[in-house]
């Protein structure tokens, strides 16, 4: 097999027109948002239900420059075409082999940008360390701090370049990307404007967010009021300069019992919204932290881990569930993983309660240095107890809701972004079903085919 990665340069090609053809299943996820029985409904048209994958009731995909024109079996789709005034003879057939098409993933949560490395951390977990216990002996997240501050932005921008050409490789279309191994203004800036620039460079489309409450920095750490010091440092010298650069979408803080208080949280994440900054949260990743309570109060966009979150918590991501600002359970189940944790985030829990759920990576290099959604699948079925099928909803529509792209991607629906992976197996099952394997055939982002592993 050769796997051919074609990236860079989508700004200002446009493409012609795909038509996606000899799929076994197409799973298009319209329909919008997913909670409760339907997070496990991935709106799939079946070949074998059809007539067979060359019968013209198959269904096909037909994208046009970086759009979807329509979604259903050939036929209705070649008719929509000539209704849209489009020339069919400019579909270039792209052939799925007998394989499954889905939406382009979407990683809500990574950490692309960062110097160093750490698996020697690896190492004192096995032999008993805890993760918080890591981080106040300097280790941790500070750790990549100091080797984040030392690396300049061309370094940066040739890490990130080659995690998003793996995340590529694995299905992932869009991400988001925090800052927050900066902890200072000109270090935060630099990591937010190398993420933009990834993005604008493209294939994969890159929505930074500004983390300066990821952990308190050494030279605070000196100080007896050193956490608040950094707080307001936070409100008063970086969140100015933030939006002023304009570069971050939203803004996030790790809320954690040790790390940043609820109240804390609640300061930063008000305050940045006032500047325009949606918030989302690390909450309740360790232990019961008013994290999921104060994501339903401040109408975050997603509430990120709850591997330990209160019943109370719970409680309120369900209230919000229901009201007109429903907060995104955003669940990183290789983080508990290869934390060897033991606890996972109750996802069958939110699940009935009916809060919609979405999965991420978590990419980082302490506690989830895999670039992979697909694993990040089989560990939400394996861990999570999540089905196969709700697992791809949580990957794709919903994760795309969790980043305010519900109307833009994670569905195959006309006029969303023409972003889609042909996986290599007949059925979506398969998908977590083959933990390490490369399943990928095919990607398109934009309506560009970006990877060919056919
Ligand atoms: O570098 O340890 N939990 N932030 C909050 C992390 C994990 C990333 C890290
Ligand atoms: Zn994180």
């Amino acid at each position: 097999m050769t796997l051919r990665i074609i990236s860079g340069g989508r700004r200002g090609f446009e493409a012609e027109g795909l038509l996606v053809v000899g799929a076994a299943e197409i799973h298009t996820m319209a329909g919008g948002l997913r909670r409760g029985p339907a997070q496990g409904d991935t709106a799939v048209l079946d070949a074998a239900s059809a007539g067979g994958p060359g019968s013209p009731d198959a269904p096909v995909v037909a994208t046009w420059q970086s759009r979807i024109v329509a979604v259903g079996s050939r036929r209705a789709v070649e008719r929509a075409i000539a209704g849209e005034g489009l020339p069919l003879e400019r579909f270039a057939p792209l052939d799925a082999d007998g394989g499954t098409v889905t939406p382009g993933l979407v990683d809500p949560h990574t950490h692309l940008l960062f110097g160093g490395s750490r698996e020697g951390e690896l190492l004192l977990r096995q032999r008993g360390a805890g993760y918080l216990e890591i981080l106040a002996s300097g280790g941790g997240i500070l750790s990549t701090v100091a080797a984040t501050r030392a690396a300049d932005e061309e370094a940066l921008a040739a890490h990130g370049r080659a995690w998003l050409g793996e995340m590529l490789a694995h299905g992932t279309t869009t991400i988001e990307a925090k800052s927050g191994y900066g902890l200072d203004l000109a270090s935060e800036l630099r990591l937010l404007e190398v993420a933009h620039q990834l993005g604008r460079e493209g294939p994969i489309d890159v929505l930074p967010t500004y983390l300066g409450a990821h952990a308190v920095p050494a030279e605070f750490r000196v100080r007896p009021d050193g956490t608040e010091a950094y707080v307001r440092n936070v409100l008063e010298e970086q969140l100015p300069g933030v939006a002023a650069q304009g570069r971050a979408r939203f803004c996030d803080v790790f809320c954690e019992e040790g790390v940043f208080t609820a109240g804390q949280s609640r300061r930063i994440l008000e305050a940045a919204a006032a500047y325009g900054m949606a918030p989302r949260l690390h909450a309740d990743e360790l232990a019961p932290s008013g994290g999921a309570e104060l994501a339903a109060e401040i109408h975050a966009a997603s509430a990120d881990h709850l591997g330990n979150p209160s019943e109370e918590g719970i409680a309120a991501l369900a209230d919000a569930a229901r009201s007109d600002h429903p907060v995104v359970a955003t669940l990183l189940p290789a983080t508990t993983w290869f934390l060897m944790a033991d606890h996972v985030a109750p996802a069958r829990k939110l699940i009935e309660a009916g809060v919609p759920v979405a999965l991420g990576t978590d990419f980082n290099p302490g506690t989830s240095p895999t670039p992979s959604m697909p694993l990040v699948l089989t560990l939400a079925c394996l861990t999570l107890k999540m089905t196969p099928s709700e697992t791809l909803t949580a990957a794709t529509v919903n994760a795309a809701h969790a980043l305010g792209l519900g109307d833009q991607a994670g569905s195959l629906e006309p006029g969303r972004q023409a972003d889609l992976v042909i996986w290599r197996v007949p059925n979506a099952a398969q998908i977590p079903y083959w933990p390490g394997a490369d399943l990928v055939r095919t990607v398109v982002k934009r309506g560009r085919i970006v990877v060919d592993a056919s």
